[in-house]
């Protein structure tokens, strides 16, 4: 029996604000959801759409899943004892570490897999891939820095890939099992910081211009990407790294498989604001969207391979109001997004007909969902029929 709770089905309102410069890609539109007073955080997006995030103070967060629409609460509210870090995967797994506030060394991963619970073991931050493998870091002790080990997890067990005096933090992992982290050293002033890769039995540093590379971003292309202070993006792939142009002081990317990255930038009057941004080159040259310009906080977020984008917005660095933002594509009627609306889309709509009333998990049937209410049914295929153009 599933054992997540049910909440109310959502309303999504269109971002209000005016967005002067904002430069989205053309066939996307932005929606919110899970607006709250007391923290909104942490989104991860799959393939499918869905999306885990956080809400509420980490001494009585919990984890909810967004699927087309529908919000699920995944976890209960445990008093004193916090959620965070979820992660999501293609198939719907879904993990996250949880554990009383300031004490990591009660933090323990749960996973959630076809309505099943499991303990995984110490740890926090963790990553999951197509697989189901992951990584994640286990607390140790602290100085200065921040000592974690950071851990392997195959399916069936765990291992231990690092150990060092110095702060290794959020690993994450591809689908080739390659685990990237950043090693940094908070003992020296300014402190430095590397990018560790873990892809053949022995860690190895990256190598990197920026004296304080961090938060490494990976994809199944082996392009590993990451933030510094003072350069923009770097991005390592077959051994060359390089700096990509126009992304000055950009922070905290995340990858997809195509190679486009979410990315926050420092914006507005004396550098108040957090703005989201987007590196695309899955839509031919390079390009860079702004993604928001408005008086909150657009801060960090995820991207899949379809280019939807969710981030996490909040009014400020003291305030606890805010929510989540998606970037989702405009339903059309176009399943595959080559721009027509013909016979291979015909064929898509009629292999994702469910028929009236709501289904979890559409998953790409979602983009056939042309109305918006979690089926694929008439009321979509007389919607998709006025757009139809035949060929
Ligand atoms: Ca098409
Ligand atoms: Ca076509
Ligand atoms: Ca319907
Ligand atoms: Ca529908």
């Amino acid at each position: 029996m599933k054992r997540m709770l049910m909440a109310a089905v959502l309303v999504s309102g269109f971002v209000r604000s005016a967005l002067g410069q904002v430069n989205l890609p053309d066939g996307f539109e932005i929606v919110e959801f899970a607006e709250s007073d007391t923290l909104t955080w942490s989104p991860r997006i799959n393939n499918c759409g869905e999306i885990v995030y956080v809400q509420d103070r980490l001494e009585n967060s919990r984890v909810y899943l967004y699927d087309n629409g529908k919000i699920a609460r995944l976890t209960e509210a445990d008093p004193g004892r916090g959620v965070f870090g979820p992660d999501i995967n293609d198939a719907g797994t879904v993990v996250w570490a949880r554990g009383l506030l300031g004490q990591p060394k009660t933090w323990e991963i749960v996973m959630l897999a076809n309505g099943q619970r499991s303990m995984l073991g110490k740890g926090d931050s963790p990553s999951i891939n197509g697989l189901g493998h992951m990584s994640w870091e286990v607390f140790q002790s602290y100085d200065c820095n921040i000592h974690n080990d950071i851990m392997y997890f195959d399916g069936a067990t765990v291992e231990r890939i690092s150990r060092s005096e110095l702060t290794d933090q959020v690993p994450q992992i591809n689908d080739d099992d390659w685990i990237t982290w950043g090693r940094q050293n908070f003992c020296v002033n300014p402190w430095v910081g590397q990018i560790l890769l873990y892809s053949e039995g022995v860690p190895v540093v990256l190598p990197a211009e920026a004296a304080q590379a961090q938060a490494p971003t990976i994809n199944n292309l082996g392009q590993i990407a990451w933030g510094t202070n003072e350069l923009g993006i770097e991005l390592w792939q077959n051994g060359q790294t390089r700096i990509l142009a126009g992304t000055d002081s950009g922070k905290n990317p995340r990858l997809n498989n195509l190679g486009d990255i979410y990315y926050i930038h420092f914006d507005g009057p004396g550098g108040t604001l957090w703005d989201g941004y987007l590196y695309r080159v899955s839509g031919g040259a390079p390009t860079i969207h702004r993604l928001t310009e408005d008086t909150v906080w657009n801060i960090d977020g995820d991207i899949n391979d379809w280019v939807e984008v969710v981030w996490h917005w909040t009014v400020g660095p003291h305030d606890e109001h805010g929510g989540i933002r998606f970037m989702r594509r405009i339903r059309t009627g176009d399943a595959e997004f080559d721009g027509d609306i013909d016979l291979v889309d015909h064929g898509a709509f009629a292999a994702c007909i469910t028929g009236p009333g709501r289904v979890d998990r559409l998953c790409d049937c979602r983009f056939v969902d042309i109305d918006c209410d979690g089926d694929v049914d008439l009321h979509d295929f007389a919607q998709f029929q006025n757009a139809f153009r035949g060929e």
